[in-house]
């Protein structure tokens, strides 16, 4: 994992160049300023997001598996299996997206709980 951002762009000479007759120093005496030029060739991948389902005493297990069902494309075994999961672990994944659709995710699933009057609670974690 690299700790650093990756910094493509490089600082090339101002307006005035480095043409014959200005000096040879960009014009700011060999400092840092100029303009950015080179574009990024290695695209960054967008990082990932887990979304996790939290287990809780009152939210009914068929609930949970209509929300696995209906928000993270399961089956009704994977579904039955990532519940019993949460049920027995306290925490499961349901699902590894992009961070903005991992948050709809989460959104979607709080506010069909709440509408539900239940109290299943949905967060994301960096995957
Ligand atoms: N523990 C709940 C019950 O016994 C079921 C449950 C499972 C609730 C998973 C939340 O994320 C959850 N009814």
């Amino acid at each position: 994992m690299r700790l650093f951002p990756d910094v493509s762009a490089h600082v090339a000479a101002g307006p005035e160049g480095d043409g014959p007759g200005d000096g040879g120093d960009g014009g700011n005496g060999g400092g840092q300023i100029g303009i950015a030029t080179r574009t990024r060739t290695k695209p960054k991948k967008p990082s990932q997001f887990k979304v996790l389902m939290l287990n809780d005493d009152y939210t009914p297990m068929e609930f949970v598996v209509m929300v696995l069902k209906g928000f993270f494309r399961m089956d009704m075994e994977q579904a039955t299996q990532v519940m019993l999961h949460v049920h027995q672990r306290g925490v499961g994944v349901c699902g590894i997206y992009p961070y903005e659709i991992a948050e709809t995710k989460v959104t979607q699933v709080m506010d069909f709980a709440r509408q539900n009057q239940h109290p299943l609670q949905c967060t994301l974690e960096k995957a």
